[in-house]
């Protein structure tokens, strides 16, 4: 018999991971509910453990549609994955979703529930995405103010009741764009009795086995664009568990997210009610969109973590040229800067979580609300990114097991490539980063909130980063106050401008979050110390200038000169 490779074997990612254990002691740990958190936490990492294993044994199943019975009777009966069926109840009983809703953490309740999802959501199968809406439904409906609803579905969705427990949906998507939301295509007309019914295809309806969805439609007659859409609640399904006037036509042949069961979808008078106005759809449920892009946030963050735990364990595993991977500079060298990647992004994302905790507990003052405002953008397009690119790299550092489906790594990275895509596009994010920065003094409230976390990092190995971090971001705003006059370039440049801005945030809070980490004694310490330095040097400001003319001119059809500059 010959040579045989050790898999990467997944260590308990509490454990595993000094930066959350650190973080939740220091947001979350000081009160009496510290020992109680960490315990659980660390048996969460146990059942991470456990469920990565049934991940990996479940690979292959996928949701299956059924459209027919075979009495020729339509049912459009979907079949989530074994995995995906266990995930509903663990998820229930785990708190993914309730926990941010429960007093005892009060306003750090969305750090807790972030943590629990940060730990649990890998080993899922992307079950974190009905989560995420199912979050994001019971938020909107909350701040609807529509007391009906709220008593109808609420409980249902944050809930830790297994038997109780619904998940919501999002239908936002339409043939004409997933972006572009204001030019929905769904009517919404009211019959004799005072029921609204809708009328449309929606084209990307992720997760369609949920019980509730959230919607957008034009009442007849409303006015173009997104001033004349409005949100309803959609039950999907009677009391015998039929869908009540929904037609899936078929499931979704996608790159990743194979198990979540993504539908093309015909509303033919699907009941509905209407949530607000009849008016402002997309207002209305911007506190989904908050919402679930700080889910796609901490899932960058989850599947980053996992692929460097992976690929960590791997090199204690793999022997090459004489030695084991996990000594040789180079090797270390790639981990590292995946390390210092992971580490930014995570605290990106936890302030993320933890404005939008603050938010909703009304504790947080007009200045956290703006930075919440431009953190959810930028924080869920840097992060996004982040993720595609180290999850890249993971798996190349498993070699050709890497790219090799039944060691399950390549899933890793096939799912990660939705993290930039669902939930508002890079593109559209960084655009909206601009929108949010356009009301006065918001740009100096993301400044200074910078230069408060950096200032807080006054160790010696801190002060250069920070330095960094700071100036990273007042270029960007520099730069974006000087090009405001050039619409064209301004827009051109607003992806450069909101990763920096991301990096320079990111940047900040790490040193911030590595100080303490080092005035506590925080075994952490050094290794956050070192993550802020190589993140540093990685480099945070993104505003190389580019020729908008060469870029029209690089796109220009073949054979024509591009116009403008
Ligand atoms: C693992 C976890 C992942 C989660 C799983 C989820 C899976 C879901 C699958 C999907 O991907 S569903 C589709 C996702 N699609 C999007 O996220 C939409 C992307 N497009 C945008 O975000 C556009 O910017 C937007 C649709 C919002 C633009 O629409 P409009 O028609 O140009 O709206 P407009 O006029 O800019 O904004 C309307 C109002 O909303 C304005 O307020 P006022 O009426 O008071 O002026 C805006 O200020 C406000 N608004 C817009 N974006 C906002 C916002 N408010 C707060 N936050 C925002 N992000």
């Amino acid at each position: 018999m010959g040579f045989s490779q050790a898999p990467p074997q997944l260590q308990n990612p509490y454990d595993e991971d000094p930066l959350l254990a650190g973080y939740v002691r220091r947001k979350l740990g000081g009160g009496e509910h510290g020992p109680a958190l960490e315990a659980e936490l660390r048996k969460l990492g146990e059942v991470a453990i456990e469920y990565y294993g049934k991940s990996l044994a479940d690979r292959e199943n996928e949701p299956v549609l059924t459209q027919w019975d075979a009495w020729g009777n339509r049912i459009d009966h979907i079949e989530v994955s074994p995995l995906w069926r266990d995930a509903q109840k663990l998820a229930a009983e785990h708190g993914m979703v309730a926990a941010a809703y429960e007093p005892t953490h009060g306003a750090g309740a969305r750090l807790h529930q972030m943590a629990v999802v940060l730990l649990l959501g890998p080993s899922l199968d992307l079950y974190s995405c009905p989560l995420a809406m199912t979050d994001g439904a019971a938020r909107t409906l909350i701040a609807s103010g529509n007391n009906e609803l709220i008593k109808d579905y609420v409980p249902h969705l944050i809930t830790r009741d297994p038997a109780q427990a619904w998940t919501s949906g999002q239908w936002m998507t339409e043939r004409t764009g997933g972006s572009d939301v204001g030019t929905t295509e769904t009517v919404a007309r009211q019959d004799a009795d005072g029921q609204w019914r809708l009328y449309g295809t929606k084209w990307f309806t992720s997760a369609t086995t949920s019980q509730v969805a959230l919607t957008l439609a034009r009442p007849e007659g409303g006015a173009a664009g997104s001033r004349g859409l409005a949100m309803f609640a959609v039950e999907t399904r009677d009391a015998n568990g039929r869908l009540r006037n929904i037609l899936v036509n078929r499931l979704k042949d996608k790159l990743g997210t194979r198990k979540v069961p993504t539908a093309e979808l015909t509303l033919d008078g699907a009941p509905a009610r209407l949530v607000g106005n009849l008016t402002d759809g997309v207002r209305a449920i911007t506190p989904m969109l908050g919402t679930t892009r700080t889910w796609n946030a901490i899932s960058a963050v989850g599947l980053m973590r996992r692929g460097i735990a992976l690929a960590k364990d791997f090199a204690t595993r793999r022997t090459a040229f004489g030695s084991l991977l996990i000594d040789k500079p180079l090797h270390i060298d790639t981990l590292a800067g995946l390390e210092a990647e992971y580490a930014g992004a995570f605290m990106l994302a936890f302030r993320m979580a933890e404005l939008l905790g603050r938010a909703e507990h009304g504790v947080a003052d007009e200045a956290e609300a703006a930075l919440s405002r431009v953190l959810t953008p930028v924080g869920k397009l840097t992060t996004g990114k982040q993720a595609v690119a180290v999850v890249q790299e993971a798996i190349e550092a498993c070699g050709g097991a890497g790219y090799v489906e039944d060691t399950g790594l390549p899933r890793l990275l096939a799912d990660a490539n939705v993290l930039p895509i669902w939930e508002g596009t890079t593109n559209v994010l960084s655009l909206d980063t601009l929108r949010a920065l356009s009301k006065a003094g918001v740009p100096e409230t993301v400044v200074a909130d910078v230069q408060r976390a950096a200032n807080a990092a006054h160790a010696m190995e801190l002060i250069e980063p920070a330095r960094q971090a700071v100036a990273a971001a007042v270029a960007a705003m520099t730069w974006a106050a000087e090009t405001f006059d050039a619409p064209d370039r301004l827009e051109a440049g607003a992806r450069r401008f909101a990763m920096t801005l991301g990096r320079a945030m990111s940047l900040a809070y790490l040193c911030e979050h590595a100080q303490w980490c080092l005035d506590q004694g925080e075994a952490g310490g050094p290794m956050l110390a070192s993550a802020a330095r190589r993140y540093a040097q990685a480099g945070v400001n993104q505003l190389t200038p580019m020729s908008l003319a060469d870029a029209r001119q690089l796109v220009a059809p073949v054979g024509k000169v591009a116009q403008g500059t």
